[in-house]
């Protein structure tokens, strides 16, 4: 229960906290309590994330990694067909574009690879965090002689992308099971923003985390060296930062399952006691029952078969799909 926010509360300092403050008034007003996964991501929540892609458990970012390493010229390739077939006998670079490119630490790999095939690429991340794409950019011009990064910090959820015009083939990535944050109506209105920025021919290089046995799943996610509750539980940090607000992170436990119904993986904090939160930016207090819980992350995963209809629903057709042996994640390229 909510004590009635005053009409006026005492602007924050920036949009950012802004933007806070709308999401924890919303979600912790909502029975049950909810927050965004995107607040996850402050300075520790990224280091943090950049530390879970590392562990043993969780095996998206390294199998999604090896499905690169593994077929990157014919990913590339496929892109620049694709594209052909509807332009016959036209010629023109390949370009890379990447929605949430966060650190790009894998797609080094694919540029490489457009290197390869045509001398130099040209390549447009975006993402959110400023600091996140000087880091991608400083590491990516160091290394990668042949690719021109031209970055862009937007928000493709809530913010209308704007791509500049370009003569050949664009190849959009979203990679990392990201749309897997997102439920089925909102991943195919993120996908149908992003077509709208496309032209015919071009294509959409998705990658997604595949449905598998619950144990693997859920030890992904429950991690033995406990970075995964740390991530989880420093959205409370972030939150008593931003906010001035007071949870006390001991009274809080980290929860992870496996939904099959829903086809996702949820995390929760439970509130281990009854208490109350004061919440001083919001001019509000928030009751917990013991027991009760925070939603924080949905992670849902996927079959060929809700790929492409994820896609289909999206006004994309699916092309080719590559895959590890054990089918635990897909790459798929679509086109427009
Ligand atoms: C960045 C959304 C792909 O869902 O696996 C990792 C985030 N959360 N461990 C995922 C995450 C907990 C990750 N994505």
């Amino acid at each position: 229960t909510l004590s009635t926010p005053e009409l006026f509360t005492p602007p924050l300092a920036n949009p950012v906290q802004e933007a806070v403050a709308t999401a924890v008034l919303e979600g912790l007003s909502s029975t049950p309590k909810w927050l965004p996964a995107w607040l996850f991501y402050d300075a520790e929540g990224s280091r943090l994330f950049e530390r879970i892609t590392t562990l043993p458990e969780y095996y998206p970012t390294r199998t999604e990694r090896a499905i690169f390493a593994g077929y990157a010229d014919g990913i590339i390739d496929t892109a620049i067909r694709t594209w052909q077939k509807t332009h016959p006998g036209r010629t023109g670079r390949l370009r890379i574009i990447e929605l949430g490119a966060g650190t790009a630490t894998k797609t080094g790999i694919l540029l490489d690879a457009a290197v390869r095939r045509q001398g130099q690429t040209e390549y447009l991340p975006i993402d959110v965090s400023e600091s996140a794409m000087a880091e991608a950019c400083a590491s990516m011009e160091r290394v990668q002689s042949g690719v021109t990064v031209s970055p862009q910090v937007a928000n493709y959820v809530t913010d209308a992308l704007e791509i500049p015009q370009h003569n050949g083939p664009t190849m959009a990535l979203y990679i990392g099971s990201s749309i897997g944050n997102f439920d089925p109506e909102e991943a195919a209105t993120i996908l149908c923003n992003l077509r709208r920025q496309l032209q015919p021919g071009d294509t959409l290089l998705l990658g997604t985390d595949m449905v598998k046995d619950r144990r693997k799943l859920e030890a992904a996610y429950n991690d033995h060296d406990g970075v995964t509750e740390a991530f989880n539980l420093n959205l409370l940090r972030r939150i008593n930062r931003d906010l001035r607000s007071n949870f006390d992170l001991a009274r809080y436990r980290h929860v992870a399952l496996w939904n099959e119904d829903q086809s996702r993986i949820e995390m929760h904090l439970q509130s281990l006691r009854e208490q109350t939160v004061r919440i001083p930016a919001l001019n509000a207090s928030f009751h917990f029952a013991k027991g009760e819980t925070i939603h924080t992350e949905n992670s849902y995963k996927f079959t060929s078969k809700s790929i492409a209809s994820l896609l289909r629903s999206a006004s994309y057709e699916p092309v080719e799909q590559w895959t590890d042996e054990q089918h635990w994640f897909a790459v798929t390229l679509a086109t427009t």
